[in-house]
């Protein structure tokens, strides 16, 4: 059956992979699943049509057959349910793994959305400037945390697993703002992601209809 996932036409970033349709497209690669992309324009977004597929008129949203999909958690692990290769076959391992993509979603990404609410959609607000340190630290001191329980490992339970791939996913995030870079840990394990073929073939694709009409700024 088809998969047929959307993504912007136009990602903001310039095709630096950050957009949330990378993620599903490397979750689909791990998978080895063949996939289409509808690309959607900001106005098309918010159209009937599309709210019809994501009742907050998002990307990406993911279509199987008489099945419609949106949040890249659901997406995601609605892949790594049912083809081999993002969770493991035991029942607690895979309880592990599952728990990680939550902790990803719920508890590391909320930290790094409010940093990029306060820089980019409340940048010119007066209380930004005390607000930002406040944010950083709020990220550091997850991350630290978060470090102390990767340590050495290459992963964060076992295997590599969709647990991994929502966590790198997420941490990507925060490169262009230095702070990945105050976690050596952390660097490592997103560097590790991002060398998985999977990963470069998700970011090629993407890479290869954003980085020709970047947006200016
Ligand atoms: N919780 C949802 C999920 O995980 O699927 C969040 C979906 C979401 O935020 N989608 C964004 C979107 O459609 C795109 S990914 N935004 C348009 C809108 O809301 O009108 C977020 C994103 C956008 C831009 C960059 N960037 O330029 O770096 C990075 C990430």
């Amino acid at each position: 059956m088809t998969i047929t996932i959307t993504a912007f036409e136009r990602s903001p970033d310039g095709g630096k992979g950050l957009a949330r349709d990378t993620r599903v497209r490397w979750a689909l690669e791990e998978a080895g699943l063949a996939y289409e992309v509808r690309l959607v324009s900001f106005q098309a977004m918010k159209e009937p049509a599309h709210l019809s597929l994501h009742p907050f008129g998002q990307i990406p949203t993911y279509e199987e057959g008489d099945l419609t999909l949106f949040e890249t958690g659901a997406i995601v692990f609605h892949i790594a349910e049912r083809h081999a290769g993002l969770l493991p076959a035991d029942a607690h391992a895979r309880a592990r793994a599952i728990t990680w993509m939550f902790a990803a979603l719920n508890s590391v990404e909320p930290a790094i959305l409010e940093l990029v609410t306060a820089r980019f959609q409340e940048g010119d607000k007066p209380w930004t400037k005390e607000r930002i340190p406040l944010v950083v630290d709020r990220i550091r001191h997850r991350l630290n945390l978060l470090s102390a329980r990767l340590g050495d490992a290459d992963w964060l339970d076992g295997a590599f697993s969709a647990g991994d791939l929502m966590m790198v996913s997420v941490l990507l995030r925060l490169r262009l703002s230095g702070i990945l870079d105050e976690f050596p840990t952390l660097a490592a394990y997103v560097a590790r992601g991002e060398a998985r073929p999977a990963y470069q073939r998700a970011f090629a694709a993407q890479w290869a209809i954003n980085a020709a009409k970047p947006v200016a700024g």
